[in-house]
């Protein structure tokens, strides 16, 4: 396969890094070089998910890395997001494995959890010997999680939750999942239901997750449909600082975060490869970067990688200074993602007939950042969100 040119190299990335940002990096690179990349085509093929690598990304620091105490590293905005960079290059799938289990997961139990929720589940997650998923999304909702139907109700001393949530990523192989209810709530007077959320154990009866077959996209992760049906769960189960939708939307502020970066790493992986090619194959009797056509299409894809990096690191730099809007992180998504996207499709144009096969990761990256355009806010939901935030007209 491809030796990898540091394509960040040519405007010294590393430059505007401290030292433990390019340490995080590093490792982050090694981890996704040395252990992701030598199985990744046969996964994807096989739709597998690797279940051992998750004690290792633990051991490794990686998960939760942003956040702070509970056995978590810690890390800086900035570093959390060049390891999801480096992950993503390998593929959608793990840097998607660590953003739910980071930034959602943990973040929700971090920002919005009691003492005892966050003794009981941080650590174990920071270290991969539990796995989170984060169950927002409804059959019906999509973009809209607004419209939520699921339900929890108050029984004596306990919760009672029921609905359905789709493409909850983890979910069956998940120890908790953070589901996100509609409550009883007298204080929005009658008929008025919060959003709330509760940590469920999945081994409680009438919590199934089924993975969904038949993606042509992260087939080397695992996404759920999720019935619950008369969950019964503790008292304390409820998350007790959340209230609303800004709960779940906080923690998919720390996701979007992290795809600004990671989508960034898969273009620079679909870079990397349309230049290798360009000038190991000859057609026309010289290799095919001689030509001015395929030197443009580089030229384009360099500009865009480079443009997208500067972007997640004045962003990263903001959230650093707890300075980063929502509407911002709109702008980040929405561009590393449609640029990723269309880098993918210009370097699939280089490899010819090649880059429809598994001998290069071009093709898996374009169907994986499919999934990644949809997930935490389609283009047209950030487009929206930077429309309001343009004209303070809501447009939804
Ligand atoms: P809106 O009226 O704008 O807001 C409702 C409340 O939420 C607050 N809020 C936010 N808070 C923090 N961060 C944000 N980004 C926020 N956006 C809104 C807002 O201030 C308000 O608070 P309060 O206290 O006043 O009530 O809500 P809306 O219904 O108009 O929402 C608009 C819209 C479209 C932007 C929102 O619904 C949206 O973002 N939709 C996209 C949903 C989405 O991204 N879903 C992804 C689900 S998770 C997922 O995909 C998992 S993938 C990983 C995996 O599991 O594999």
């Amino acid at each position: 396969m491809t030796t990898a040119p540091r394509i960040d190299a040519v405007f010294d990335l590393d430059a505007l890094l401290t030292p433990e940002e390019r340490d995080w990096q590093q490792r982050a690179r090694t981890f996704a070089q040395e252990r992701i990349l030598p199985v990744i085509e046969e996964d994807f093929e096989n739709a597998y998910f690797r279940r051992e690598f998750v004690g290792d990304l633990g051991a490794a620091g990686f998960l939760g890395m942003h956040l702070t105490g509970y056995g978590c590293a810690g890390a800086g905005a900035v570093s959390y997001g060049l390891a999801c960079l480096e992950l993503e290059a390998a593929d959608s799938g793990w840097r998607t494995f660590v953003s739910v289990q980071g930034s959602l997961a943990m973040s929700a139990i971090a920002k919005y959890g009691s003492e005892e929720q966050k003794q009981a589940w941080l650590p174990r997650m920071a270290a991969g010997d539990a796995v989170g998923c984060f169950a927002l999304t409804e059959p019906q909702g999509g973009s809209d999680p607004a419209a939520m139907t699921t339900t929890a109700r108050r029984d004596g001393g306990s919760w009672v939750i029921d609905g359905a949530k789709r493409w909850i990523g983890l979910a069956s192989l998940a120890d908790v999942a953070v589901v996100w209810a509609r409550v009883d709530d007298p204080a929005l007077g009658e008929g008025g239901r919060a959003v709330r959320g509760f940590l469920v154990p999945t081994a409680t009866p009438g919590f199934t997750a089924t993975p969904i077959a038949g993606k042509l996209s992260m087939r080397a992760s695992v996404q759920c449909d999720v019935a619950l049906e008369g969950v019964r769960l503790p008292a304390d189960a409820i998350l007790p600082g959340a209230e609303g939708l800004s709960g779940p939307f906080g923690c998919l502020n720390e996701a979007r975060y992290g795809i600004i970066w990671g989508a960034m790493g898969a273009a620079r992986s679909c870079l990397e490869a349309a230049l290798e090619r360009s000038t190991s194959r000859e057609v026309f009797g010289k290799p095919i970067g001689a030509n001015q056509l395929t030197q443009a299409k580089l030229a384009d894809m360099l500009v865009e990688v480079e443009k997208g990096i500067l972007l997640a690191l004045h962003l990263g730099r903001l959230k650093e200074r707890d300075a980063l809007t929502p509407a911002q992180i709109s702008v980040g998504k929405l561009n590393s993602v449609r640029e990723a996207l269309a880098i993918a499709h210009q370097a699939r144009s280089i490899l010819a007939g090649d880059g429809i096969t598994n001998a290069y990761p071009v093709m898996r990256h374009a169907a994986n950042l499919e999934s990644v355009r949809t997930y935490e806010g389609t283009d047209e939901i950030h487009q929206l969100v930077i429309g309001r935030a343009l004209t303070g007209l809501s447009a939804f």
